[in-house]
């Protein structure tokens, strides 16, 4: 897929080609390049797709049930540093085959709910929809990770169809509560800042603050499950 932008430079770079204007890996550098764009740019419809998806899936709820069931929707497309970071860590070598063989996060997007089931209703959602295949699904709230770490991780493909072809592209949604997304923007400071003392005792506070939050979203849960069956409050199940 190409934008008259990238037509004209793919013009640009043949006539220079021709003119001899650039070395050889000179040129090579600019095509690759430009096939990263074009791979970004490939990455981003994809998100477009399932942010839609989503929306629709919201506003749909929120019609039937009168509340929203997604408080926020976020997305991004990796930055290079990043694909070329988490390729080193995995001992990969830097190449586009191999950002789209090994890394499942290029398109990632975050969906941020007030509650637990929502979660699950969502994720639920979006794998019934047909064009969606569900090719991984990490349950971290389930399975914490031993940090504290809690979310739903699903890795997905949605097609994208571009002028002459369609592509089924790979995209990474994240699905949690607002207080699991609280913990993780702190703890994210931890992973990529250098130098910080005290980092076993952070550690720790970590882990103890991402358990009063699960039992926290778990209360919340059982007191919206007691609203919506306007029943009375049963002080052993919310501890
Ligand atoms: P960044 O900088 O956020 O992009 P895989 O992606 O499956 O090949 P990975 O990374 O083990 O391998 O998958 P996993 O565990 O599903 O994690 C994917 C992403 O989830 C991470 O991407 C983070 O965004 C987030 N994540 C996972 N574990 C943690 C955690 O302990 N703390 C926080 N704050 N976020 C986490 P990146 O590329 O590692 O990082």
């Amino acid at each position: 897929m190409a934008n008259q932008h990238e037509t004209r430079m793919a013009g640009q770079l043949k006539e220079a080609m021709e003119t001899m204007e650039f070395s050889k890996d000179q040129v090579e550098f600019i095509q690759t390049t430009l096939q990263f764009r074009q791979m970004m740019l490939v990455y981003q419809c994809a998100i477009k797709e399932v942010r839609t998806k989503l929306e629709i899936l919201n506003d749909e709820l929120t019609i039937l049930h009168g509340k929203n069931t997604i408080e926020s929707i976020s997305s991004r497309v990796k930055t290079p540093l990043s694909i070329f970071n988490k390729l080193k860590r995995k001992g990969v070598e830097l190449s586009l085959d191999a950002i789209e063989q090994t890394l499942q996060d290029v398109a990632g997007i975050r969906v941020i709910c007030s509650f637990i089931d929502d979660i699950y209703a969502v994720a639920d959602m979006l794998a019934r929809q047909d064009d969606i295949t569900i090719l991984n699904r990490k349950d971290y709230i389930k399975n914490p990770k031993p940090n504290g770490y809690r979310s739903l991780h699903l890795i997905l493909t949605v097609p994208v169809f571009f002028s002459n072809e369609k592509k089924q592209v790979k995209v990474e949604v994240q699905i949690r509560t607002i207080a699991m997304d609280f913990w993780a923007s702190l703890e994210h400071q931890l992973k990529y800042k250098k130098n910080i003392p005290n980092v076993e005792e952070i550690s720790h506070q970590l882990l103890v603050c991402s358990e009063v939050i699960a039992k926290t979203d778990e209360h919340m849960q059982h007191i919206r499950e007691m609203i919506d069956a306007g029943g009375t409050v049963d002080e052993d199940a919310v501890g």
